[in-house]
């Protein structure tokens, strides 16, 4: 079996999932031989606990970026589908209700499916192909990362939340503990993280934070000092192998109306602009997780903000090195 063959096994093509397209409908179809990033979904919601429905984000990615949303940015005179060619996989077959019961079933059997992360990514960069995952709640991070450490990126994480909960609801793999047992596996070190639009924590996931030095850029401190943390962001990145956790809840509330959590003090779509480009431009792109969009009643608003963020990662981050 070749690489394509084998990663085919683990998903459902992007025309059955219930977007019924592929990320971009980008009007040259990409093969996975030419293709720089491969993008997939995984549409799991079974750990969230306060509001549901980012079983629904891949989808509403998908759907916005293929039937609303041009992929000329007018900002950057820039065609993103050439910049950087996509080629979308479809979807990681998860296990459902109906086929588990009971609920302890359901997450370990699902649980069980996200590890596979950790083989996709590294079959997706052993190609020196970048992977591109679009959730679904944060939980899959803890795997992503894993899979990309011994690269030794610097992780930009853009969240509301600290996410360095050690155990959250009785369970210690969920949405809001992937970056505590990422340190304190010793997969990935503190100071190789950059915490940013910081809102919501308790006591102790900050003070682990502070104590394993992750760098940290409240939302308050944006909207203080933003242009003294993209000069620090340049820095921090400079020749650094970048992987991108960007939770959609980073956004202030009022541009989130379906994700679980979402939490005021945020930041505006300009701000992110800003700190995406400050990051330095001898830095390279090696992975993308962007999770908890979610959709509820169709409304496809946070689909859209996700797609446009991510095409404005693909136009002011460098994705291959001009060798
Ligand atoms: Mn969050």
């Amino acid at each position: 079996m070749n690489t394509l063959e084998t990663l085919e096994y683990f998903f459902v093509p992007p025309e059955k999932t219930n977007a019924k397209c592929s990320f971009g409908d980008f009007p040259t179809k990409i093969t996975f031989q030419d293709s720089d990033a491969i993008l997939y979904g995984i549409p799991l919601d079974i750990t969230t606990t306060f509001g549901k429905g980012t079983s629904l984000g891949p989808e509403a990615i998908r759907v916005t970026s293929a039937k609303q949303i041009e992929s000329f940015l007018l900002d950057e005179n820039e065609e993103i589908f050439e910049k950087v060619k996509i080629y979308d996989i479809g979807d990681l077959v998860l296990v459902n209700m109906k086929d588990n019961n009971k609920y302890e079933k359901l997450l370990k059997n699902n649980l069980k499916m996200i590890s596979n992360i950790i083989k996709i990514n590294s079959l997706i960069r052993k190609e020196k192909k970048i992977p591109i995952i679009l959730g679904g709640e944060h939980t899959i991070s803890y795997f992503s990362i894993q899979s990309i450490a011994h690269e030794n990126p610097i992780i930009i994480h853009f969240d509301a939340h600290r996410d360095m909960k050690p155990i959250y609801d009785k369970k210690k793999i969920c949405h809001t503990t992937p970056f505590f047992h990422l340190i304190d596996e010793g997969h990935i070190e503190g100071k190789n993280i950059i915490q940013i639009g910081i809102r919501q924590s308790d006591k102790e996931e900050n003070e682990f934070a502070i104590n394993n030095g992750v760098n940290t850029y409240t939302g308050l401190d944006i909207h203080k000092n933003l242009h003294h943390i993209t000069k620090e962001i340049g820095k921090l990145t400079n020749n650094r192998n970048i992987y991108i956790t960007f939770d959609i809840d980073v956004y202030d509330i009022c541009y989130v109306p379906c994700t679980g959590t979402p939490e005021p003090f945020g930041l505006n779509p300009f701000q992110i602009l800003e700190i995406l480009k400050s990051i330095n431009k001898t830095a390279l792109l090696i992975g993308i997780d962007m999770v908890e969009v979610a959709m509820k009643n169709s409304d496809y608003r946070e689909g859209t903000l996700a797609t446009q963020t991510l095409y404005r990662i693909f136009s002011n981050l460098v994705t291959k090195l001009n060798l």
